[in-house]
């Protein structure tokens, strides 16, 4: 039993993965011995319906000046940032000499678009390495954890905001209603809010329950999210769905009758409704198809291993933290993982401490078998890892179901 983070009701958790490792905290063998675990269990709120992890680390042991993930490996990302910096230019900053604050900027992969414009900007990302590379590119940018109390001092320094934007970040911060009040604060009173996160109703639809780790402390629903703006005097007026990340919601928010809300609100709404997201039921549903995913997942690694074949994992996401923890797939199940991310190479990963390996070696000796543990970026990697699938090489996937690509 604990607290809801939003509305302080009691909770009761309807799983439990285990005992988890820091998702991003890729590590050497000396650091083996003293590696940070905690009981990672996930709760529904049953009075304001937010999904929510039970206990997170510190933020200070996720966020700092070693995050090993930076956003610009990913270059479909790239432009779907481009693309939704576009559109916030060109429907949303009308006014003279416009302000765009951005949280959790990493390496300015979207502000990025408004520096070149030269619109006036601020990023803010506590992780001060990809902060730092952010700077580089010339996108203004604090090491800071978001917050009310930070939303004062920006206020204080460069006045209100037209828009705060904010991509797979607000689903990662446990004092969610301080930063909605800093929004509250920050915001002028026309602006708008545009932040997207991965969408509960595609993770319960395809038991992505891979998207559940240390750093997302929530799974958002247009339901929760009406709720926690709408108890500190903000409203929901837009969505706007995405494909990103495994089916992603962006939500546009604003001061209270600000702007009129549109119908798409009203319809998914009710289409939340109908896939029970508002209901207890629906999560002890979606525990067990986690179990059977993880089940047949682990049956189907130590198969293809009983027939002498060698599978490499491909991307060593945040994500696959959970996967490989949860099934308790380790180095006897899977030779090594591919990355293209630097800080990552030469260290293991968390918890099951399998080696992560540079992307040459992927390229070098193609495995009979790899696990698409970055199963978001499908289309990116199909279309770029051709040769491989020429060469005989099978992909293993888990999401919606757990099978050997064909
Ligand atoms: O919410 C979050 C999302 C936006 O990014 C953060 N909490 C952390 C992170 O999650 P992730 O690590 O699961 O993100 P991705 O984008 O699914 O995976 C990135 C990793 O995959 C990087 O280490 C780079 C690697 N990668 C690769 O090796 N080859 C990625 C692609 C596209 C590739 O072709
Ligand atoms: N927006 C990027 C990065 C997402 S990863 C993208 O979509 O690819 C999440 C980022 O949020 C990390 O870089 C992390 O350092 C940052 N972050 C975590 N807590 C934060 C907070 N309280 N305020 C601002 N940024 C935060």
């Amino acid at each position: 039993m604990g607290k809801c983070l939003i509305c302080n009701s009691v909770i009761d958790p309807f799983m439990s993965f285990g005992k988890m490792p820091i998702a991003n905290g890729f590590l050497t063998p000396e650091q083996f011995g003293d590696e940070y675990f905690f009981d990672m269990y996930v709760a529904f709120c049953p009075e304001c319906k937010m999904v929510q992890l039970t206990e997170q680390p510190d933020p200070e042991k996720m966020f700092h000046e070693n995050y090993a993930f930076f956003s610009s490996t990913s270059s479909r990302m790239a432009i779907h940032f481009k693309e939704f910096a576009e559109h916030v230019k060109k429907d949303f900053l009308n006014a003279a000499d416009p302000f765009v604050v951005e949280i959790g900027c990493n390496d300015g992969i979207m502000l990025q678009n408004f520096a070149k414009a030269g619109i006036r900007h601020l990023g803010i990302e506590p992780s001060s390495n990809v902060a730092k590379v952010a700077n580089e590119k010339g996108v203004r940018t604090i090491s800071r954890f978001f917050d009310a109390n930070l939303a004062r001092d920006i206020v204080n320094e460069h006045g209100q905001a037209d828009a705060f934007l904010a991509a797979n970040v607000m689903c990662h911060i446990s004092n969610f209603n301080s930063v909605i009040e800093g929004i509250g604060i920050l915001l002028k009173p026309k602006g708008v809010v545009m932040f997207e996160d991965p969408y509960l109703g595609d993770v319960i639809e395809k038991t992505s329950y891979d998207q559940i780790y240390d750093e997302h402390v929530f799974l958002f629903s247009l339901t929760s999210i009406q709720y926690a703006f709408g108890r500190l005097g903000m409203e929901l007026i837009d969505i706007e769905p995405q494909s990103t990340h495994g089916g992603s919601m962006r939500y546009v928010i604003a001061h209270k009758g600000a702007y009129p809300v549109s119908d798409k609100v009203k319809s998914q709404l009710k289409k939340e409704k109908e896939l029970g997201l508002d209901n207890r039921s629906t999560y002890d549903v979606f525990r067990k198809n986690c179990e059977q995913s993880r089940d047949s997942l682990k049956l189907l690694l130590q198969e293809i291993k009983r027939q002498g074949k060698q599978i490499v994992g491909y991307a060593a996401t945040s994500k696959s933290t959970t996967v490989l923890n949860y099934c308790g797939i380790n180095s006897d199940l899977i030779d090594y993982i591919s990355d293209t991310t630097p800080i990552k190479q030469g260290k293991f990963s968390p918890g099951m401490h399998i080696p992560v390996r540079a992307y040459d070696e992927f390229v070098k000796k193609y495995p009979d078998y790899a696990v698409l543990l970055a199963w978001n970026h499908a289309e990116e990697i199909m279309a770029k890892e051709k040769k491989f699938m020429e060469s005989g090489g099978k992909w293993i996937s888990f999401v919606p179901k757990v099978q050997v690509m064909k």
